[in-house]
């Protein structure tokens, strides 16, 4: 009885058991060791060795957060946080560093050794194939325009398979392919900075189709685990309920949510938005052969990434008739007054985005096995919420874990089958441009202290949560 009233008072809001606790993370933003023991380059060693003064304070891929020599110590740390599932990317230039060909040795150990120490530590580990970081040789190839490309990366999941796929149960094929589309072909802020539709429309087709051929080649190996993909479902909110308003959300949510969702679950790209395609002259190259891939290739899981809405509006003026086709053709971004903000990294906080995308799964997607894979507060200059004890204090970010927790715990009694829930990420790690800029992690990394860890205030508040399965 005493107990039953105890919990009842510590517990608000409980998760079920087996919920996935955890965080996320990637290859190029913690493992350092760039040009270690065999890695080849990938996009970001050779964009940073280009044009350094693109990435935040000037600081590059080459030694970030050092997990390739520390990896021990943080999967115990996980471990003291109370971590039951962790997922990381294989770094596709470390393992084979060509991109095709010759497997390195060094990197086939080192993922192998994350793999024990985590299951040692009682932690299942979620392995990402293709987080952001192209091979550089396969990018001179074409990178994902070339559909020779395409089949490298689905030799490189199979080999994924075979070196660890028994002991690895959760495989996810992309993590935001969308992302690589905008920041690469569309709005300059991923290598190769190119600005052309066209190509960004057959870069994010090709994306598709590499991951309908993993999920192939994962089930031919018949090993009992599920494949999946991870998606950014930033919702697009319409400004209003004007026609015009409802037209320009529904356009940018075909554009940067469903041309990914859709094939990846119903295993068909979005009827609006081929209809663009098509009347506009942009449709991809494609073989019939390979649309049927990604029809009978579908996802058995889904990992949902969110950090902040995104609002549209109807166009506020016409577009010039020789501006070069984009997507923001048809919608303009809207800030909508009286908004919350992170004003530490100036994103929206919208919380209940996070229910909506969920709901949204339940009803149109058949109610897919998923989990929050990414969500997070990004703080810049967070040393100074350094206290004398050394501890960061970041009450802020156990607010918005709780808030987010709170929608999907509400989602969960509705229905919804999402089974856990990641944060990004386990410790401060660099990002792409922003470099460490932004510190997200439920660990600080000192910089100026040779990247000493230190649990934060949240790690701590994270570990209870986890002990009592809520909060
Ligand atoms: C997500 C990416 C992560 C990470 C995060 C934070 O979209 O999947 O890789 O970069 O964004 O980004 P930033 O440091 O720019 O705030």
């Amino acid at each position: 009885m005493e107990v039953t009233e105890q919990k009842q008072k510590q517990v608000d809001y409980e998760f079920p058991k087996d919920f996935w606790w955890g965080s996320s993370s990637s290859a190029t933003q913690m493992e350092g060791a760039a040009a270690m023991d065999g890695k080849g380059q990938n996009i970001w060693d050779y964009w940073y060795e280009q044009e350094p003064n693109r990435f935040h304070n000037g600081i590059g891929p080459a030694e970030t957060s050092g997990f390739y020599y520390r990896y021990k110590e943080d999967i115990r740390l996980m471990k003291q946080i109370g971590h039951n599932s962790f997922r990381f990317s294989i770094s596709w230039s470390r393992l084979i560093p060509n991109g095709t060909g010759a497997v390195n040795k060094k990197a086939v150990a080192f993922y192998q050794n994350v793999i024990d120490e985590l299951l040692h530590h009682d932690i299942e580990p979620f392995v990402n194939l293709f987080h952001f970081d192209m091979p550089m040789s396969l990018q001179e190839k074409g990178g994902w325009e070339s559909r020779e490309v395409v089949d490298a990366y689905s030799e490189y999941a199979s080999i994924c398979f075979e070196l660890f796929g028994d002991k690895v149960k959760k495989w996810f094929t992309h993590n935001e392919p969308i992302v690589p589309v905008e920041g690469g072909y569309l709005y300059d802020f991923h290598y190769p900075n190119v600005i052309d539709f066209r190509r960004a429309v057959q870069v994010g087709y090709h994306t598709q189709l590499s991951s309908a051929l993993a999920i192939q080649k994962y089930r031919e190996q018949q090993q009992n685990g599920q494949i999946g993909i991870i998606l950014n479902l930033t919702p697009s909110y319409p400004r209003s309920n004007n026609p015009a308003d409802l037209e320009a959300s529904r356009i940018a949510d075909a554009f940067f949510n469903r041309s990914f969702l859709d094939p990846s679950v119903k295993g068909e790209f979005p009827k609006d938005l081929l209809d663009i395609l098509r009347e506009e002259g942009y449709m991809p190259s494609y073989t019939e052969t390979d649309v049927a891939i990604i029809r009978t290739n579908t996802v058995d899981l889904l990992g949902v990434n969110y950090y902040q809405p995104r609002r549209v509006k109807a166009k506020e003026n016409a577009v010039h008739p020789d501006a070069p086709f984009m997507p923001d053709r048809f919608f303009d971004s809207y800030e909508m007054p009286g908004r919350k903000m992170n004003v530490h990294r100036g994103w929206e906080i919208y919380e209940k985005g996070i229910y909506d995308i969920l709901i949204n799964l339940r009803d149109n997607y058949g109610n897919i096995p998923c989990f929050i894979s990414e969500n997070g507060m990004g703080v810049e200059g967070e040393e100074k919420f350094r206290d004398d004890s050394g501890i960061i204090q970041d009450d802020y970010r156990i607010k918005f874990i709780q808030d987010h927790l709170r929608w999907t715990h509400q989602a969960l009694e509705e229905g919804v089958n999402v089974r856990g829930y990641h944060l990004w990420t386990f410790m401060d790690n660099w990002s792409w441009m922003n470099a460490y800029k932004n510190r997200y992690g439920f660990v600080s990394v000192n910089l100026e202290k040779g990247g000493e860890r230190t649990v934060k205030k949240s790690g701590e508040w994270i570990k209870k949560v986890v002990q009592q399965n809520g909060f």
